[in-house]
């Protein structure tokens, strides 16, 4: 049976000391809680902090070590970048691919997309794949349409064994950084469709199986009702995820 994950996407955002801070505070706040039994947490920090976060991870025992993106090849002359395999081997678990603001800052797109994902999975890593709309395509009505195409190219691909490893993000664009967020039934139309997406790719079983979370704007005030969806198997957070109380919140919503 699929899992319900929390993700926290620090973006570029926080020093180390900062960084530091929030974490343990979270895993205090999680650590006396009944927490862990019906959702698995993920944090995701900048790439410089991966390390000794994770180690701060591994020692409170409930939080899992997520990265924010990887480059396609596993090492090589390519300055600046961090292949999938250098994230595991710092205890880098989940990595979050095709996030819009990576689509659109960073021009990646389906084929790169693909070649990561191939990446992050030879590493033996989870992806968080994420697709969603602008606010053009929902308002021309062509969501759907489009969705699956994002799902077609992106990550119907892969092998039913690489599939059983990917998390789905749905991240409606105009809610990400706009405080707008999608209403529950919203989200839960657009994940039941990714669900059926899926099950037409693979089979009933696999889109049973497979973890889809909302993002855009999920906080302390909405989680609950978008977790209650039937389809809306957690969240990637963004700005709520940088408050202890509000992110500790969130877990707290299942
Ligand atoms: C948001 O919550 O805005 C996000 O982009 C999460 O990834």
């Amino acid at each position: 049976m699929r899992k319900n994950i929390v993700a926290g996407n620090w973006k570029m955002n926080m020093t180390y000391q900062d960084g530091l801070a929030l974490v343990s505070e979270i895993t205090n706040m999680v650590a006396d809680e009944t927490l862990g039994a019906n959702v698995e947490v993920v944090i995701a920090p900048p790439a410089p902090f991966l390390h000794s976060i994770g180690k701060l991870l591994a020692e409170g025992g409930k939080i899992h070590l997520g990265a924010q993106n990887c480059h396609q090849k596993e090492s090589g002359a390519f300055t600046g970048e961090v292949s999938a395999k250098q994230l595991q081997s710092v205890g880098v678990e989940y990595v979050i691919l095709g996030h819009s603001e990576r689509r659109q800052y960073f021009h990646e797109d389906d084929e790169l997309l693909s070649q990561k994902l191939k990446a992050v999975l030879a590493a033996g890593l989870k992806p968080i794949f994420c697709i969603g709309e602008s606010l053009e395509t929902r308002e021309a009505d062509e969501t759907f349409d489009f969705l699956a195409t994002q799902l077609k190219n992106g990550l119907f691909h892969l092998s039913n064994e690489e599939f059983a490893q990917v998390v789905i993000a749905y991240e409606p664009i105009w809610a990400i950084g706009t405080g707008k967020t999608a209403t529950s039934q919203q989200a839960q139309e657009v994940h039941a469709f990714i669900r059926e997406q899926i099950a037409g790719a693979y089979d009933a079983e696999a889109a049973l199986n497979t973890t889809i979370l909302y993002g855009g704007s999920a906080n302390a005030q909405n989680a609950r009702e978008l977790f209650g969806q039937p389809d809306v198997d957690g969240g990637l957070i963004g700005g709520a995820s940088l408050k202890s109380r509000d992110f500790t919140e969130i877990i707290k919503s299942f």
